[in-house]
């Protein structure tokens, strides 16, 4: 807490200085995540706080912005921030089906005014960079760097972002070789304006480190992205996917760093049935091994993967009895 006073002194000290504005940086509400524990940092295989320490960070994926931003409102974060006791929000920003590629100023300006709207509450931000469909990360590298020099410039003062670079790579044709020469495109990109962020690499075949197309963490382990804070995606949908990734991420998180950016407790289109026993299985382990997480997703979809009851999101309490499905209560 000293230390990270001490931090943000130092950053309004030198706004003051460039004609007495104070950082937003300066908002973190006392006792909030992001002011207990600062700026981040990768240290091992493990995501640390300021003072070194391992940490878990735990919270919700937004759904496509593109469709879903009313539910990300002053309500509903303050619930998430401090009924739910959410560490963390990602702000799934849709690069297709209607998303930054369509109007890249407007969805800078909304990813810009949710980073505010999360921060005031002193939560940990994703930027994810929601690329799906094409599933080749370079087709979109033009997009890509333009965004990312906006917001790491304009956010590079805060201490609570992290860049999720690629949402889910797949195709036959994107090799881990591939997707990891966009990753050391894309790293010095954001580097050069906020050089201390995290930075989350999403990994072959939907993120999940090669193990939807055959292959497993090995192919990261031999050849890893040449960068520091850097840490690698792995999703799952626990319906689908049963007790083989289980044992993938358990064995990873011994050798790489991991962030679950994405999971959810039904099958893999985000619809159907939930596995809530393996879902608790797959929290204890990253409990366990301090492996953060997001949950997929807070909106008010008709599928069972939207924590809200459709058309809630707007006069929603956020609470079980009110507007939660199975998913959001769980
Ligand atoms: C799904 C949405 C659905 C949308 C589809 C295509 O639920 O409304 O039409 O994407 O964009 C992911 C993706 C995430 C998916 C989610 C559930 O990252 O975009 O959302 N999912 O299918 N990976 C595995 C599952």
């Amino acid at each position: 807490m000293v230390f990270s006073g001490v931090r943000q002194l130092v950053v309004a000290t030198g706004f003051l200085g460039f004609g007495g504005v104070f950082s937003e940086a300066m908002a973190f509400p006392a006792g909030s995540p992001a002011a207990i524990n600062g700026q981040l940092s990768v240290c091992g295989r493990k995501l640390c706080n300021v003072h070194g320490n391992p940490i878990q960070l735990r919270g919700m994926s937004t759904h496509g912005l593109q469709w879903y931003k009313s539910c990300v409102n002053n309500r509903s974060l303050k619930a998430l921030a401090k009924d739910w006791k959410a560490d963390v929000l990602r702000l799934s920003l849709y690069v297709q089906e209607g998303g930054y590629a369509s109007n890249p100023k407007k969805f800078t300006r909304i990813i810009d005014r949710l980073i505010k709207r999360a921060s005031r509450l002193g939560l940990y931000v994703i930027v994810d960079w929601h690329m799906l469909d094409p599933g080749d990360p370079f087709e979109n590298l033009q997009l890509a760097k333009t965004f990312f020099k906006a917001i790491a410039k304009r956010h590079a003062d805060r201490t609570n972002i992290l860049y999720e670079v690629a949402n889910e790579p797949n195709g036959a044709e994107v090799t881990w070789h591939r997707l990891r020469s966009y990753h050391q495109q894309i790293i010095p990109v954001i580097r050069k304006r906020d050089p201390d962020a995290v930075i989350l690499l999403g990994t072959r075949a939907w993120s999940s480190f090669g193990v939807a197309a055959g292959a497993d963490e090995t192919e990261i382990v031999r050849n890893p992205v040449a960068a520091k804070n850097i840490m690698y995606t792995f999703h799952f949908y626990a319906a689908s996917h049963g007790t083989e990734y289980l044992e993938v991420l358990s064995r990873a998180a011994k050798r790489i760093p991991v962030f679950v950016t994405e999971f959810g407790t039904q099958q893999a289109h985000g619809d159907g049935p939930d596995d809530f026993v393996l879902s608790q299985a797959y929290v204890a382990l990253m409990q366990k091994k301090k492996i953060s997480w997001a949950n997929w997703n807070f909106s008010d979809d008709n599928r069972s993967g939207a924590v809200c009851v459709p058309g809630t999101c707007e006069q929603g309490k956020y609470t079980a009895s009110v507007n939660l499905k199975a998913s959001g209560e769980w």
